[in-house]
């Protein structure tokens, strides 16, 4: 069976997680990382040298790179469909999923850290608005890209919407004022009508550090 190795609300994990469910595979998450260790083993190394999640292994194959992970998951399982065939438009999906990873996320995730994942009363308002600017005007190239489209490489859902999507979960669920971008809302509204985002996305990831990290003990808990 498919493994995804990983903790369920790393900003890392939650595409190839996403990815897997919308795909309807079989698979087991294997909690690594952060409080849940596993990485430093012998066993953890030899699949990813880097020492980080996620890495998956399915059968005798590991992978790691998040992006990366998702483009395979997509080619074997859903070829034609998550992966398109067409070669150009392939190439947009994959433009959008390294965009993601090059532009977007880090002024999302600093803006997230600033917030959720630092203590209300450590939390530097200044700080917060200029990070929230930052993703605000990144995420203007995306909007003019969707006045075109519905999804980032043409009319239906791809890959090429997966990391992007969870990085917009994470910009539209933090309290900060964020100026209207219309055509990311209604692509992210969208995305919200879909089960697998429902179920791996849209979870409430906690307003401060205590309550995140009482979610990741639930996980555990509940071997998630
Ligand atoms: N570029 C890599 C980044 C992987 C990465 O930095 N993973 C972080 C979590 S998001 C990690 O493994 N940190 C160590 C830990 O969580 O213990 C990817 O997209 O997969």
């Amino acid at each position: 069976m498919l493994e995804i190795w990983g903790r369920p609300y790393s900003s890392n994990v939650i595409p190839v997680i996403w990815t897997a469910e919308e795909l309807g595979l079989d698979y087991k998450l294997k909690l690594a990382g952060g409080s849940f260790g596993q990485l430093d083993t012998p066993q953890f190394g030899k699949m990813n040298p880097n020492r980080l999640i996620p890495t998956i292994r399915d059968g005798d194959f590991a992978l790691w790179e998040s992006h990366v992970i998702v483009r395979y998951l997509c080619a074997q399982y859903s070829p034609g469909i998550l992966c398109p065939e067409n070669i150009q438009q392939r190439a947009i999906a994959d433009q959008w999923m390294e965009w993601s990873g090059s532009r977007a996320f880090t002024p999302v995730i600093q803006m997230f850290f600033a917030t959720v994942r630092t203590e209300p009363d450590e939390r530097v308002p200044d700080k917060v608005k200029t990070l929230a600017g930052e993703a605000a005007q990144v995420l203007a190239i995306l909007e003019e890209h969707l006045a075109r489209q519905p999804y980032v490489a043409g009319d239906e859902f791809t890959m090429g919407d997966i990391p992007l999507g969870a990085v917009a979960y994470r910009y539209f669920n933090v309290d900060v004022i964020r100026p209207s971008l219309p055509n990311v809302e209604a692509w992210y509204a969208k995305l919200c009508e879909r089960p697998a985002y429902q179920k791996h996305v849209m979870r409430f990831f906690g307003t401060n550090p205590d309550e995140w990290q009482a979610l990741e003990r639930a996980c555990a808990a509940e071997g998630d």
